[in-house]
Formats: structure tokens, C-alpha cells, sequence
């Protein structure tokens, strides 16, 4: 007689998180292997996942946090225990920081050598080390539990304010057998893991009543209204409003940056001169120079301006933070900005033409003196002439995604490249971290499948420089573009000593290109914007993976791009 158990036939841990993830219309993991994941990303391929395999778990994780970002599900990133734990943790704490959904699992070693500290291989207690850096961390052991597991962290990346999760799986977690029906059983499908949260109509009807008393209405749109796709509403509240609005970098795009109501071009004037300002999932972070200061039209460095602010957002403790908010609304941006179009009624009057015509002059002005600067070309290439050509092969390629890092680079970008379609820009973000740059390009390619421009400071591109193998491997539309200036901020630093380089110097002329040559990839030297765009086009027409080694003038940039003023100074010589 043979009993039920033996009969029965037998799942894994490792199938289990497989069929847990596709249960939850998850596809795609990026990852780095080795003990105790390889079998795992081979099982996960074999059963049909896409498995995208990088150099450095760091990047891995970037492209999860990216591939959060573009999609609202969350990113997956598998990496092997201790060093490529910590390894992928950066982009763990960075999308966190900038409130993109991903899921960061790492194997880790036997729990019970780890916990009496007796020297296993890889030992680290991950857990406690994660749990400070994201919005939630958990731990399965028993195979049973896997489902729990992942429909938690799930739902912990992308309900709320989305976030950063941890998944610790231990190594023995993946060979434990379960009843192949039990464990079909106990996987959990998450339903509507982000769930819509209404705004409070009175909370509405406050704000709408200040934005109606404004005199100088301004709206400022952040990367959290680009994440949470509700364009078209967004889009039809800015034109019913007439109000004029900012987006921050990563909102670019969200509205065409050529839509008459943008105020991009006249950014210190709106910012300084505004009586109420509405942030749309944007935070008053040193990005908006904390709500203080001359920035805002303040007296002193320290003290707030005269604007009161309404706050769209969906984190409850985001109000106040820096200035006082007077009409917060809480909510996902959809239901609040829909719940504000109401609200508004038929007979809404748009902001005195005295605002808008102000705008509309300076930013005549700044413009036509842009285009003055894009229009010159001088004999050694700079930032503008360069960027004035990738801000056309973007106006022809609107639903290319652009990826930018850098400082001088980044900044100038960010001004000079105009976007046309949501959520097209990634880029340093919050923290202005470097190293995003390969990460955020391959995870574009993977899940989009359109063509990605990566604009990159030649610093900037070192972080993650090694991943062009990984653009070549799986054959990928990426055209990286490197901001070639010798340097850090430019290459023209003086060592006083004079025994070695200064340290912010590169080796000159670096071929850049010859990287992604090696990898069987397209690279070109581009000195002259001629150079810049056939190599452009070539890039595009072809999808082939491409480096444009770009030349600009090694003296072009300022320290730090547009920061300067952060840097700490020296105490003064007596
Ligand atoms: P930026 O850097 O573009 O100014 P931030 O990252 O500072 O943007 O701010 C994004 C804000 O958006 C965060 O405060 C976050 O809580 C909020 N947010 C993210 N997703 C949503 C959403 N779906 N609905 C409402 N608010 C959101
Ligand atoms: N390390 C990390 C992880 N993030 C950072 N932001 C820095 C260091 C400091 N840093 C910047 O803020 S920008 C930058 C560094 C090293 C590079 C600037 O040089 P670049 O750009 O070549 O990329 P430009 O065009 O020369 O200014
Ligand atoms: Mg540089």
C-alpha cells in the first residue's frame, strides 16, 4: 500500500518564488548569480521568466528600481548573500529615497552559523542590515511561506508611498520540498496592491478655495505625478486651471515641455514671485531649496516666503517637513487630481492675464537667448552645441527613453533636452546619486523596448561603465552618449604639487568608445556636432548597442554643475 505521501508529487522552494512571482504578473528579474541563486535564474529562465544578468549587482538593482518606476510594479533584483547583498543595497536605499517600487532577494547563509556568528560562507545578518535602508524587510524559511512572503512584499514596494522592500530567502529555503497541490495552495495573488486612497472632500475643497484666491497660482508637478500614470487627468486639471506650472526633472515630459503653460523658462521668476503654490507629488526638498530663501523670495537664507502652499501627496507626514503646508491633500495623485476637476465646476476662472503675460515675456526672452546659445558653433565642441543636437534626435524619437548623470552634463541636459512624453526622463534623482546610468538604460530597453539615450558625464559613466557588455549581450537599443570633458566638472584641474593628476582629472582623450567595441557594440569618437548627430542617427535607424565618445571643451563645466554652492569652503586665509 502505498500512503499519500508518497505519491504525491513534489514542488520546491525554488518553483515556489518562481510561480509566486508569475502568479503576480511579474516577468522579469534583474540579477547577478552565483551561491545559493544560480539554479534558481537558471529554473526561472527555463520556465519562461526573462532573467537580465549583470556585472555588478549594484546596477542590477538600479534596474529594478527603474523598471518600478516606468511600470508601477515592482522591479525585481536577485543577488547572492553578503558582498552582493550589500552590493545591490545602494540601489535598495536609492529607490527607496526617491519612492520607486522594487524588491531587493538575497540569498543568505544557514540562520543558525549566522546567528551564533561561527564563520559561515557569505555570513552577514542581512536583515537587520536592510531594515533602516527601505520601507520593509522580510525574511522566509519555510517553503510554505514563500507565498506569504512575496504578496507581503508586494505589497509593501507599491501601496502607499512606494518603496524600497527586502526579501531575505536563506539558501536552505530553495531545496526544501512541499506537496506540489499544498504549495500551489499557498500562494497568494495579490488583489489591487495599490490600493486608490480617496482624498478627504473637505481637504479638496480647501485647496481649491486657496488655489481660487490666488492672484499668482503656480503648480508644481514631481516625479511621484509622473509615477502614478495619471496623465491624461493631470494634463486636462493644468489646462482647465490655466495655471502655470514647473516639473521637476523627472516629471519633464508629463506635459510636453513645449506646452505654453510650462514655466521652465522662467523658473527663478515664478518660483521667487508665486502666492500659491500646489506641489503635485513633489517634495520641498533641497531640490526646491527646502520652501526658504531667496529661492522662493524669502529675505534671508533661513526664512520662508510669502507663498502658502497646497500639497498633493500620498505619505500623510509629507505636510510641514520643511515650511508649513496650508492645504495638504492626501491621496494617490489620480483620485485627487480627478476629485480637484470637480471640485473646480464649470465656471472656473483662470489666473490674471498680468500673471501669465509676465510669465510669458521672460520666458520669450530666456528662450530666444537659449536658442541664440544652441545656434552657435563654437571650434571646440561644448555642452550646448552637443545637447542642442540630442535635443532634436529626441523632439524626432518622443518616446525614447533618456536616461542622465553627470553634473555639468546632467544640468545642461536636464535645461537644454526637451521631453514630450510621461515618465521618458530617469536620472540621479533625490540624492543626485552617480551610477544609475547602465542600470536604468538596460531596464528601460528590457521593458519598454524603445530606444534609450543615455547621456552621461565621463565620471558619471565610470560607475556602471562595465554594464555596456550586458547592453551588447542581450543586443539592446541603447546609444550612450558620454560627455567626454577629461574630468570630473572639467578636466582643466591643477595638482599644485605637480607629481600626479589632480583628482578630479582623467586620462585625456580617454576612447570611451573603444568599450563598447569590445563587446561587438557600434563606438564612434565624435568631435564636432556633424560627428554627434550621424552617429545619432546611425544609433537610432540601427537599434545596434552604440558609445559616442562626445569631445566637449575640457574647460566648459563649473564645479559641481548648478550646485556650487553646497560645496563646504574653506576657512578663509588670514
Ligand atoms: P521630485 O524629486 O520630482 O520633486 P519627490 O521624489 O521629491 O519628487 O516626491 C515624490 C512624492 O510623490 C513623494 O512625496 C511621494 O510620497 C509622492 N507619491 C508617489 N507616488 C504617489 C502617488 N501615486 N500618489 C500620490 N503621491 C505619490
Ligand atoms: N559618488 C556618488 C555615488 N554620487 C555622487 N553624486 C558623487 C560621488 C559626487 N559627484 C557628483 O555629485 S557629480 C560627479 C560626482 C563624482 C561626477 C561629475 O563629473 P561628470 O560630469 O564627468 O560625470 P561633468 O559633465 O564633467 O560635470
Ligand atoms: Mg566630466
Amino acid at each position: 500500500m502505498t500512503t499519500d505521501t508518497q505519491a504525491s508529487e513534489q514542488t520546491d522552494g525554488f518553483h515556489l518564488v518562481i510561480d509566486a512571482l508569475k502568479l503576480n504578473d511579474i516577468d522579469t528579474i534583474f540579477a547577478l548569480p552565483g551561491i545559493p541563486i544560480t539554479d534558481f535564474l537558471r529554473i526561472s529562465q527555463a520556465e519562461g521568466m526573462k532573467v537580465i544578468s549583470f556585472r555588478h549587482e549594484q546596477h542590477a538593482g538600479n534596474a529594478a528600481a527603474a523598471a518600478g518606476f516606468i511600470t508601477g510594479k515592482p522591479g525585481i533584483c536577485f543577488t547572492v548573500s553578503a558582498p552582493g547583498f550589500l552590493n545591490g543595497l545602494t540601489a535598495l536605499a536609492n529607490a527607496t529615497t526617491n519612492c520607486f517600487p522594487m524588491i531587493l532577494v538575497s540569498g543568505s547563509s544557514e540562520r543558525e552559523i549566522v546567528d551564533l556568528q561561527q564563520g559561515d560562507y557569505e555570513e552577514m545578518d542581512q536583515l537587520a542590515i536592510a531594515k533602516p535602508l527601505c520601507k520593509a524587510a522580510f525574511r522566509v524559511l519555510h517553503a510554505e511561506d514563500i507565498g506569504v512572503g512575496i504578496a507581503r512584499a508586494i505589497r509593501a514596494a507599491v501601496s502607499g508611498r512606494p518603496g524600497g522592500v527586502y526579501l531575505d530567502l536563506p539558501a536552505k529555503l530553495f531545496a526544501q520540498g512541499m506537496d506540489k497541490e499544498a504549495g500551489k495552495r499557498s500562494l497568494i495573488k495579490v488583489v489591487d496592491p495599490a490600493p486608490k486612497q480617496i482624498p478627504a472632500p473637505d481637504a479638496v475643497q480647501r485647496a481649491v478655495d486657496l488655489l481660487k484666491s490666488a492672484k499668482k497660482p503656480l503648480v508644481i508637478l514631481g516625479k511621484g505625478a509622473a509615477y502614478a500614470q495619471a496623465d491624461a487627468e493631470i494634463r486636462n486639471f493644468i489646462e482647465k486651471s490655466g495655471i502655470p506650472y514647473l516639473p521637476m526633472s523627472m516629471a519633464k515630459g508629463l506635459l510636453p515641455d513645449n506646452h505654453n503653460q510650462s514655466a521652465s523658462a522662467a523658473r527663478s521668476y515664478v518660483l521667487a514671485e508665486a502666492d500659491v503654490v500646489m506641489l503635485v507629488g513633489a517634495r520641498l526638498n533641497w531640490l526646491l531649496s527646502h520652501g526658504k530663501g531667496k529661492t522662493w523670495g524669502a529675505e534671508g537664507s533661513k526664512s520662508a516666503g510669502k507663498q502658502q502652499f497646497i500639497q498633493v501627496d500620498i505619505s500623510p507626514t509629507e505636510a510641514d517637513s520643511n515650511v508649513a503646508i496650508a492645504a495638504p491633500v492626501i491621496g494617490d495623485i489620480g483620485s485627487c487630481i480627478s476629485a480637484f476637476n470637480q471640485a473646480m465646476g464649470a465656471g472656473w476662472s483662470k489666473p490674471p492675464s498680468d500673471w501669465t503675460g509676465a510669465i510669458a515675456e521672460r520666458k520669450d526672452k530666456n528662450l530666444t537667448k537659449m536658442a541664440e546659445t544652441l545656434a552657435k558653433n563654437p571650434p571646440v565642441m561644448n555642452f550646448h552645441s552637443a545637447l542642442n543636437v540630442i535635443r532634436n534626435t529626441v523632439k524626432e524619437n518622443p518616446k525614447a527613453y533618456l536616461v542622465n548623470e553627470g553634473a555639468n552634463a546632467l544640468d545642461f541636459t536636464r535645461s537644454i533636452v526637451d521631453m514630450y512624453e510621461p515618465r521618458r526622463r530617469l536620472d540621479v534623482g533625490t540624492w543626485g546619486i552617480m551610477g544609475i546610468g547602465m542600470g536604468f538604460a538596460v531596464a528601460a530597453a528590457v521593458v519598454t523596448g524603445e530606444q534609450v539615450i543615455a547621456v552621461e558625464g565621463d565620471s558619471a559613466f565610470g560607475f556602471s561603465g562595465m554594464e555596456v557588455e550586458t547592453i551588447c549581450r542581450y543586443n539592446l537599443p541603447v546609444c550612450i552618449v558620454v560627455m567626454n570633458n577629461n574630468g570630473i566638472y572639467k578636466g582643466t584641474d591643477v595638482n599644485p604639487r605637480g607629481d600626479a593628476m589632480a583628482p578630479t582629472q582623467f586620462v585625456k582623450n580617454a576612447r570611451y568608445d573603444l568599450m563598447m567595441e569590445a563587446f561587438g557594440g557600434v563606438g564612434v569618437t565624435a568631435k564636432n556636432p556633424e560627428e554627434l548627430k550621424k552617429a545619432l542617427d546611425e544609433a537610432v535607424a540601427s537599434r545596434k548597442p552604440t558609445l559616442i565618445n562626445a569631445m566637449i571643451d575640457e574647460s566648459a563645466g563649473t564645479e559641481s554643475g548648478r550646485i556650487t554652492s553646497l560645496n563646504p569652503a574653506a576657512a578663509k586665509k588670514k
